[in-house]
């Protein structure tokens, strides 16, 4: 049985024909791997044998490509796969294609192939190991046709190493657990959505509630004292054996936004769940208690205002917001009443900043900066903050065929006007974005000048003073748009949330675990909210983010990570865990 142990000690020739295979017909990355041994772990040699193809020509890395075999190609034809291709391309059936799936893939091969000069290479296997289907295989096969072809190299490599990351496994007889059983669960809740087509989960729908009920079914197997609080919050405990002792809270939010990916937010709920299960099994106590929070809402679908959960968690709560009405004039207290949580115990909610040790939020990067820099964890430094606006504009609507382009007064187009100064104002400023991410012309009909649109505005940047600045210009161009166009302008300021910073000694804490996994500390930003800016207003906070694939795109049902990933952010949290004492 191959170990790391026997990795570590074997001479350099038996180390290269140990890992024979796990780089389909290059050997000459292990060989360049041989001499950075001894490996302190499993992540540690991933790196060192990335790292070779990182460093080696471009042309080397182009022969690694080209060593591969197609999907379903000429080489599986023939019977010329190697036996790990044989065995990867038959569990994802690509033996068993369909006459027209056979067709799709060997047109793709060759429009491929035409395109980039190598085979699409795709880890067949996919996030969990278990196996892609052939629809998600073609599917993904299609989408990267359209890649550029740095970005698509990039792709590529990544894939390979990928696969070369489910071979070790093999070799070494590593199945993640903690990782698997996140994914599963991710799985399991990813297909309750409030709609028809993919993962819609909005406050206090059937499918949040739902969600909810799972999460806390979880907890209490995991050995967790649970409740569902006044917001939706679903918490659980996992009390310390001294019972004065401080409380150290994890979490992240359970709702989505629409048509979103399956691990923002729910990848931070359930891999403490899953640790204090195997704490729970062990019988093993933390000196402090500890406690996971399903926060209930953060992304403002419903009910357009955000941090909900952890608002009422960290007693910010504003219960004018109770009032507020949903699409369909719901009002949230309604909402709530109508799922049975009690609006008046909200206050009730609050933490007490002297009984907590900290907050730690594990998140999806929902970034492409460590998947680029082919790392897995990443620790955060600080968290962007946010500024968003709703916008009504009012025009004139008038006949399209009749008014001159110089009599009209289109909502529109000034709202076309208002995209594009966003973009432009946000543009080429550090850590600055800007998004409009809603755009509607309500009503409207295509011989019918606009008279009114709507839109949103979302800007966002590390420092406050950047932030509140580019907000400022783009306030006093909107309203220049509009009196030169002659357009009423309505907006509302629906979230302001300040930039929170890291705490230094928890972020050490956190990257220390990180390198005792064999993974070299990287600290980013966040660009994207999360509930620990909420959180550090009344406590100590700390972000380990995991890399997200396909590009780093979230909010998108395209959202992925490996298990793998989960496993080695399992592994660095409990150790963070078990590094801290009772005063942290
Ligand atoms: O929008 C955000 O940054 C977060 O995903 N709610
Ligand atoms: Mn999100
Ligand atoms: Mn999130």
């Amino acid at each position: 049985m191959t170990t790391l142990s026997s990795l570590n000690t074997l001479d350099a020739a038996g180390f290269v024909a140990a890992l024979n295979g796990i780089y389909e017909h290059s050997p000459w990355i292990a060989q360049r791997a041989a001499s950075a041994r001894p490996f302190a772990s499993l992540a540690a040699l991933k790196l060192a044998l990335q790292d070779v193809v990182d460093t080696a020509s471009e042309d080397e890395r182009l022969g690694l490509l080209r060593a591969h075999p197609e999907l379903a190609g000429k080489a599986a034809i023939a019977g010329e796969l190697t036996a790990e291709s044989t065995g990867e391309q038959a569990a994802s059936g690509l033996n068993l294609c369909s006459a027209e799936e056979y067709a799709t893939l060997q047109r793709l091969n060759a429009e491929y192939n035409d395109r980039f000069g190598f085979p699409f290479i795709l880890a067949v296997k996919g996030p969990t190991g278990r196996g892609l289907t052939r629809t998600a295989i073609i599917d993904t096969f299609a989408r990267r046709l359209k890649n550029g072809r740095a970005d698509e190299m990039a792709e590529a490599l990544r894939q390979v190493h990928r696969i070369a990351e489910i071979r070790l496994n093999a070799l070494l007889g590593v199945t993640p657990s903690i990782g698997a059983q996140v994914m599963d669960w991710a799985e399991i809740i990813g297909a309750w959505s409030d709609a028809d087509e993919g993962l819609t989960c909005a406050y206090l729908t059937p499918a949040h509630c739902r969600t909810a009920a799972q999460i806390e079914a979880w907890m209490m197997d995991a050995g967790m004292q649970t409740h569902i609080d006044a917001v939706g919050n679903v918490v659980g405990r996992y009390a310390a054996t001294d019972p004065n002792a401080k409380t150290l809270m994890t979490g992240s939010h359970y709702d989505t936004v629409r048509n979103g990916g399956k691990y923002d937010g729910r990848l931070g709920i359930l891999l403490p769940v899953a640790i204090v299960r195997a704490l729970h099994l062990r019988g093993e106590r933390l000196p402090y208690h500890l406690e996971v929070v399903g926060f209930a809402e953060e992304e403002g679908v419903r009910f357009r205002s955000t941090f909900l959960g952890s608002s009422a968690v960290t007693g910010q709560f504003d219960l004018d917001r109770l009032d507020t009405q949903d699409a369909d004039g719901v009002s949230m207290r309604q909402a709530l009443l109508e799922t049975g949580h009690h609006p008046a115990a909200i206050p009730s909610i609050a933490r007490r900043p002297e009984d907590l040790l900290g907050f730690v939020e594990v998140h999806i990067e929902q970034g492409p900066v460590l998947l680029e820099r082919g790392l897995p964890l990443g620790v955060v430094t600080a968290i962007a903050g946010s500024s968003r606006y709703l916008v009504e504009l009012r025009g004139v609507a008038s006949h399209a065929g009749t008014t001159p382009m110089g009599m009209r007064r289109d909502a529109a187009a000034a709202a076309a006007e208002i995209v594009l100064l966003v973009e432009s104002r946000c543009s080429g400023v550090p850590s600055l974005v800007g998004t409009v991410g809603q755009l509607e012309v309500p009503a409207g009909s295509v011989n019918v000048i606009p008279g009114a649109c709507k839109l949103s505005l979302d800007i966002r940047a590390a420092d406050d003073a950047v932030r509140l600045a580019a907000v400022d210009d783009i306030l006093a161009g909107i309203s220049a748009i509009c009196a030169r166009r002659g357009i009423d302008e309505k907006l509302w300021k629906i979230v302001e949330a300040e930039a929170a910073p890291c705490s230094p000694r928890l972020m050490d804490a956190l990257g220390a675990a990180v390198e005792r996994a064999g993974v070299p500390r990287f600290d980013l930003l966040s660009g994207a909210g999360h509930d620990a800016m909420q959180m550090a207003q009344i406590t100590d906070v700390a972000m380990l983010f995991t890399r997200c694939g396909n590009g780093g795109i979230s909010h998108n049902p395209l959202e992925t990570m490996t298990a793998d990933d989960a496993e080695l952010a399992g592994q660095v949290l409990l150790d963070f865990l078990r590094s801290l004492s009772a005063g942290a």
